[in-house]
């Protein structure tokens, strides 16, 4: 709960921050916001994490100062995982052995650390931050507003994912207010790309297939380097899949270096895909998740797109 965390940050003076691998816009923003949150406490806080900040999201106020590391080494009271649901995901090492405090909005987000605050409801976990700021009592400054919006917007796809409801703008009003520029975050975000990843979007276009309301493409690790693109540029992607009118479900399949396959999900809604994430070892939310299958490429399709038809419709 939000009291149990503010009151184990209270007790305690040096933090680590980190989020999943391959971070995402609410995993970036709510860990920068909740940095500079403590930091106004008077607290230590650093951010570390595995994969470091994905291109798009560098111009956010202090991403420079976000580490990246395989291990979280140095002496501190706790550590915050924010927006991820394990130990595992952070990719990590040297957690085992901390005092650990979760704060995610994962449906699929598991009790793992000492101090648990999960909100499903929370359409970000840049909003549950947000709370923490206000319950804090910290001043609230334009570069947190920020972090935060850009993980709201990111997280609710531009306030169009289902569970956006009158609560996030109000909280987007919130942070509007606080110093947030909408269109700047924006055009950080979406007017960003780099041309290794539109060459890649082409690619993946090209291999683009559907099968009654499912659509689903990949890129393997020859177009990708064809393109000059790195893992990052696949972010995304899988929307485009998504944007087909007569489609519910969009799958995107990125091959790695050994041969597994990286799989994203995305949901207009209608169905689950949470679920379908989890029966492969992976999470998220009912409308978008992701997990990773072994190869080869066609076999972990077709896995893929059995469960998807198995898959339970949302409640
Ligand atoms: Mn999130």
């Amino acid at each position: 709960m939000l009291q149990d965390v503010l009151q184990q940050i209270e007790q305690r003076n040096r933090f680590v921050l980190t989020s999943h691998a391959r971070p995402d816009g609410d995993a970036i923003g709510s860990a920068l916001a909740c940095c500079q949150v403590l930091r106004a406490m008077g607290k230590q806080a650093d951010v570390v994490l595995h994969d470091g900040v994905p291109r798009i999201y560098r111009t956010l106020p202090f991403a420079d100062q976000v580490l990246q590391a395989d291990r979280i080494a140095g002496n501190y009271d706790a550590a915050i995982i924010l927006e991820c649901d394990s130990i595992h995901r952070t990719r990590l090492e040297g957690l085992e052995n901390r005092f650990l405090i979760s704060i995610d909005h994962h449906v699929s987000g598991r009790p793992f650390a000492d101090v648990n605050w999960i909100d499903p409801h929370a359409v970000a976990t840049g909003e549950m931050v947000f709370r923490l700021a206000r319950e804090a009592g910290t001043p609230f400054s334009p570069e947190m507003a920020t972090c935060l919006y850009t993980a709201l917007m990111t997280d609710t796809g531009s306030f169009m994912f289902q569970g956006t409801n009158e609560h996030t703008f109000a909280l987007a009003r919130e942070l509007v207010l606080a110093g947030a520029d909408p269109s700047h975050c924006a055009r950080s975000i979406y007017f960003a790309h780099s041309v290794g990843k539109m060459r890649l979007l082409g690619e993946a276009l090209r291999n683009l297939n559907t099968e009654g309301n499912v659509g689903w493409t990949w890129v393997t690790q020859k177009q990708m380097e064809r393109c000059d693109a790195k893992e990052e540029d696949c972010e995304g992607l899988v929307n485009y899949v998504l944007s087909i009118g007569e489609l519910e479900v969009a799958a995107f399949f990125r091959e790695l270096p050994d041969g597994r396959l990286r799989v994203s999900l995305r949901s207009k809604g209608k169905l689950d895909v949470a679920q379908v994430a989890e029966g492969f070892g992976g999470g998220g939310h009912e409308c978008a998740s992701g997990c990773s299958v072994d190869g080869p490429l066609l076999v972990a399709v077709r896995r893929v797109l059995d469960q998807i038809r198995r898959g339970p419709p949302v409640q």
